[in-house]
């Protein structure tokens, strides 16, 4: 999945500076450096996000208001009007806004994606950070709150669609707010980047957790659902030029780091919801399960009506992984991990 890196790792930031400016297309100036995701390869599960949070933590930490470069500076930069250099696109409204009316009651502010009350609680280094960060419509903000985000449920008596006057293509309800499509796949990789990036550790960051529990979603807890959605929208809406533009933005003159979903896609399963993972190998299969599932068993099927049957196997324990290999003879054949 590793785009062409165009120039080296060791390239001057003036002249990197220099080419932003003059490229038309620069989007792929800022690959991540040769090596950064090495300590990840090949993990799944708990392994995994935690060999991704040594990977992007830590972080510059950018000025919440304070200072020249600050979130607002930045947002306007990373999140600017393509057409119009003068205006920032809002992110649930999808309207283009000038950079202008920032804190205006009627023009835009920061938006946190994970909201601010679900443990992030104003402190540094999670409440500026830029990819938790978007500039929204004050009105359409105030109105998301810290609604969870989900598919909104039609038989909710408090459904909308629209969510707000302005925000057309978004909808809500009760207790959770469902975003436009174009953007329901960049949401959920910031979403996943904050689990990742905020562990517990150092003691004074939060642990944040992404959940389908959503009944436990409080300005009590650290947690932000709804996991399988979050799961099917990022499938859904997969990342593009501007999500790529706006994380190499953020590691080259912000943060110092990445968002690991934007660079590998294929990562937030394996990360979030492991499961059995079935690779091809050569002419066979490797399967490969998270090392916590002691005693599970490989069960395998070659028609959708036949039942199961445990595959005669016995994983190896790679470290965090349970691997196995299989001869692979049936065109169609599935496998599942029965947990015992
Ligand atoms: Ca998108």
């Amino acid at each position: 999945m590793a785009r062409k890196t165009s120039y080296t790792a060791h390239t001057s930031w003036r002249f990197r500076y220099y080419m932003a400016l003059c490229a038309s297309a620069w989007a792929a100036f800022a690959d991540p450096p040769s090596g950064y995701y090495d300590f990840a390869e090949g993990k799944i599960g708990p392994a995994m996000r935690q060999a991704l949070h040594v990977i992007i933590s830590p972080h510059r930490v950018i000025p919440y208001g304070l200072g020249l470069t600050n979130t607002t500076s930045a947002l306007m930069k990373l999140d600017e009007d393509p057409s119009n250099t003068n205006n920032v696109i809002l992110l649930y409204a999808r309207r283009s806004e000038p950079k202008a009316t920032f804190a205006q009651s009627n023009g835009w502010n920061r938006e946190h994606l994970w909201p601010n009350s679900y443990g992030i609680d104003s402190r540094p280094p999670s409440y500026s950070d830029l990819f938790n960060l978007r500039p929204e419509d004050a009105n359409v903000n105030s109105a998301r709150g810290n609604k969870f985000y989900d598919e909104s449920n039609l038989l909710d008596l408090n459904y909308r669609r629209p969510a707000h006057l302005e925000a057309l293509l978004a909808s809500t309800d009760t207790d959770s707010w469902e975003p436009p499509d174009e953007v329901k796949g960049d949401i959920a990789r910031s979403i996943f980047y904050m689990a990742i990036r905020y562990t517990g550790r150092p003691t004074n960051e939060p642990a944040l957790l992404v959940t389908d529990d959503l009944v436990q979603i409080s300005g009590a807890t650290n947690l932000m659902g709804r996991l399988t959605t979050l799961l099917r929208w990022h499938m859904n809406d997969p990342v593009d030029e501007g999500e790529r533009r706006r994380n190499d933005l953020i590691y080259l003159y912000y943060q110092g780091n990445r968002n690991p979903f934007v660079d590998r896609p294929e990562w937030v399963r394996p990360a979030f919801n492991p499961g059995l993972l079935v690779l091809r190998d050569g002419t066979g299969l490797k399967l490969r399960w998270p090392a916590e599932f002691v005693d599970a068993e490989v069960e395998n099927r070659n028609l959708f009506d036949t039942a199961w049957t445990v595959v005669p196997i016995v994983p190896v324990l790679k470290i965090n992984v349970w691997e196995a290999s299989i001869t692979f003879t049936q065109q169609l054949s599935f496998y599942r991990l029965h947990l015992r």
